[in-house]
């Protein structure tokens, strides 16, 4: 790699694992059970969600990129920002739209954040070939740990897309805008990804696909557990689950155990059991009403500066 080209990690070694080892612990001991969305994400779940992220119930990404498409150049000119850096960036598919408006008024760097190396290596390769000349940060984090650290090459537009901010429950989420208000300097801004409350139709559509692949998706965690804590759940015992709760206004993905189950998860000395019927939660994915996404900036000391929306999804624009 070029030198103005690197790769920085801030995680821990062994933080991972001891996470996935504390949420299990936790998750698998609560009633209901629920275990965190993140461990959806190795490499065959990043390859089973860039999958979801290209069916014809699932809306969402197409959405935000129409919404980039449409209005990069003024995000651009409103954050007067020198820096992209972008939250839980994934393969950066949608970032060239943003690195392309924001190149107008010169660029100083792009700083993805993932906790994935391989995906950060990955994606700065591909980013390399067609712009040599940008110098490149990446940092490997977990975005549920500190955000001071982040680098700061200059005045940044902090992105983060993909309506992911729906995957934390409201406090955590309350904890994430306080700690990324925090980190950002007078004057940054965060471009933020929500998807909105709509029919439920739709919504259940885009989390149960006909052709299975949101299933697989949410059944990969299964996979995960079992080589990682050495287990012996079987996958077949599961049926994924996606339920609208109208009163939270987030969609829910379970596994529900088909019949009784009684697994182990050696590596930790876990037994697991369910019932016939039990679910474990694995993921909420909150949907949003402009209201709600500018109280809780507000909230977290962030001024909305402006909305972009399909009327299925939204960008916002926020200053600290
Ligand atoms: C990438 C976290 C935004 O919640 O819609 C896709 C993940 N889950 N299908 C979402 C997901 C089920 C997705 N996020």
């Amino acid at each position: 790699p070029l030198p103005h080209n690197r790769i920085e990690v801030l995680l821990r070694p062994g933080a991972l694992r001891e996470g996935l080892i504390r949420d299990v612990a936790s998750g698998f001991g609560a009633s209901p059970k629920r275990l965190p969305p993140k461990y959806f994400y190795d490499d065959r779940g990043s390859g089973l969600f860039e999958d979801v992220t290209r069916l014809p119930e699932y809306y969402l990404t197409r959405a935000e990129r129409a919404l980039l498409e449409a209005h990069a150049s003024e995000i651009a000119q409103a954050a007067d920002a020198r820096v992209l850096l972008e939250l839980g960036s994934g393969s950066s598919a949608k970032t060239r739209l943003l690195l392309d408006a924001m190149a107008v008024d010169g660029l100083a760097a792009y700083v993805p954040v993932d906790v994935s190396e391989g995906a950060l290596q990955g994606a700065l390769a591909d980013l390399a070939a067609d712009y040599p000349a940008l110098p490149t940060h990446g940092v490997v984090a977990d975005f549920e740990d500190r955000l001071v650290d982040l680098p700061s090459p200059g005045r940044r537009l902090f992105a983060f897309l993909g309506s992911t901010i729906g995957n934390f429950a409201p406090p955590e989420r309350a904890d994430f805008l306080d700690r990324l208000a925090d980190a950002m300097a007078p004057g940054e801004t965060l471009l933020l990804g929500t998807d909105l409350v709509k029919d439920p139709a739709r919504l259940v559509r885009a989390y149960d696909d006909a052709a299975g692949v949101t299933a697989e998706f949410n059944l990969n965690v299964i996979h995960v557990l079992n080589r990682e804590l050495d287990g012996d759940l079987d996958p077949g015992d599961f049926r994924h689950r996606a339920v609208w709760d109208a009163d939270r206004e987030w969609m829910e993905m379970s596994l529900r155990a088909l019949r009784p189950v009684s697994a182990r998860l050696q590596a930790i000395g876990l037994d697991v059991e369910f019932a016939e019927g039990e679910e474990v939660r694995t993921e909420i994915s909150a949907k949003f009403r402009k209201d709600r996404v500018t109280t809780e900036l507000k909230e977290a000391g962030l001024e909305l500066e402006a909305w972009w929306t399909d009327g299925d999804f939204a960008l916002s624009l926020a200053r600290r």
